[in-house]
């Protein structure tokens, strides 16, 4: 992955990137958005940094909602984070907002916003049941399992992932340039939560979703997506191949896995973290791919040094471009659900030591 980089920089034309092609014509994959952004995954990884992301950053904090320039991370230690993820769910629906309020035109803004300032973007989807209506977690019918023999629900299905590949499609900086994201679709999908989880699709019929989605992307023509594949805690290393679409579909290899139970399961999470990460990032490391931590985080940040002791060191010696905890909900709504201190939490003080750590990445 490195020659690459070199290549590049010197005026060449190679790619390490985007379907695990490598070629050595004029080819327009190397100056795609996503290909810069896979460069600069590439260089952050190699330079053993890693990007810091949050959720929904600058949309709401623990005691605030939509206030220009606001973040709870920034209100802590002065700067963004160097990711932020957002979610499109409900977009399928033609809601003007996602599933959690954020309204879509302010996701817009905000991603440009993190572009221009260097930072980069991550892309999730808790997206309806198309079989019944219900939201992404409502398991009680499995749309996956019949999308072959139902015509109407995958034509439904089509018509939500066009959806979505057009909002990313019109992402553009102001000078009109595609601004490139990471998207990570049909996420956590070897638990059992989601519709498109373990239970409620065959490993084919998951791989064949990803196939759907990455065709009609590219029928769009849409290249500004880093695609991510993101699958939570698996019992043995092994098993996170088995519903992998393919290395022509991906770009990152990721995994979700939360600290659950506080200080008592310190050591749960970091065998869960360290039985896999490592291997992933080998894995992706063999294949021409990058690796990331794409969700994780302690729900409240029960424990004051969670971000320099447990955290930081686990992934210390694990070469992932990043690391992303979730969102900070508003108090009125979900007032233990957040993720990164805010003012006045006990943890503040070890966030901002986590932020000055020369290897986590915020941003200005
Ligand atoms: C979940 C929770 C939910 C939220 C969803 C999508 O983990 O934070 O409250 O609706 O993510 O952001």
């Amino acid at each position: 992955m490195k020659t690459s980089i070199f290549l590049l920089a010197a005026g060449l034309i190679i790619t390490s990137c985007s379907g695990g092609k490598k070629t050595q014509t004029e080819n327009p994959e190397t100056t795609t958005p996503a290909a810069k952004m896979i460069a600069l995954l590439d260089s952050t990884t190699a330079s053993g940094k890693f990007f810091f992301g949050h959720a929904d950053d600058p949309a709401y904090g623990h005691e605030w909602k939509y206030e220009a320039g606001r973040s709870d991370v920034k209100d802590v230690t002065g700067e963004y984070p160097g990711l932020m993820n957002w979610d499109l769910g409900m977009l399928e629906l033609d809601s003007t907002k996602n599933l959690d309020g954020v309204p879509f035109h302010f996701i817009a803004n905000e991603i440009i916003a993190q572009n221009a300032r260097g930072g980069i973007n991550a892309i999730s989807w808790h997206l309806r049941n198309p079989l019944n209506g219900g939201d992404a977690w409502d398991v009680s019918v499995s749309p996956l399992k019949e999308l072959q023999e139902n015509q109407a629900l995958a034509d439904t299905l089509d018509l939500w992932i066009g959806k979505v590949a057009d909002f990313i499609g019109s992402l553009q900086d102001t000078d009109g340039n595609r601004v490139p994201v990471i998207f990570r679709p049909w996420h956590e999908n070897t638990g059992t939560w989601f519709w498109w989880g373990a239970g409620n699709s065959t490993p084919e019929q998951y791989k064949d979703l990803w196939k759907r989605t990455r065709r009609i992307f590219d029928e769009k023509g849409i290249d500004n997506v880093v695609w991510a594949y993101s699958p939570d805690r698996v019992p043995t290393p092994e098993q996170y191949f088995v519903t992998y679409p393919g290395d022509e579909y991906v770009d990152i290899l990721g995994s979700d896995i939360y600290h659950f139970g506080g200080a008592d399961n310190v050591e749960q999470y970091r065998q869960s973290v360290s039985g896999l990460l490592p291997y992933v990032a080998e894995e992706a490391a063999k294949r021409g791919k990058l690796a990331a931590f794409t969700e994780t985080g302690l729900e409240s940040v029960v424990m004051d040094n969670w971000f320099t002791e447990v955290l930081l060191p686990l992934v210390s010696d694990i070469p992932v471009a990043y690391v992303c905890v979730w969102r900070n909900a508003n108090k009125d709504e979900k007032p233990e659900h957040f993720y990164v201190p805010y003012p006045g939490h006990p943890a503040e003080a070890d966030f901002k030591k986590f932020h000055d750590n020369p290897k986590t990445i915020f941003v200005k």
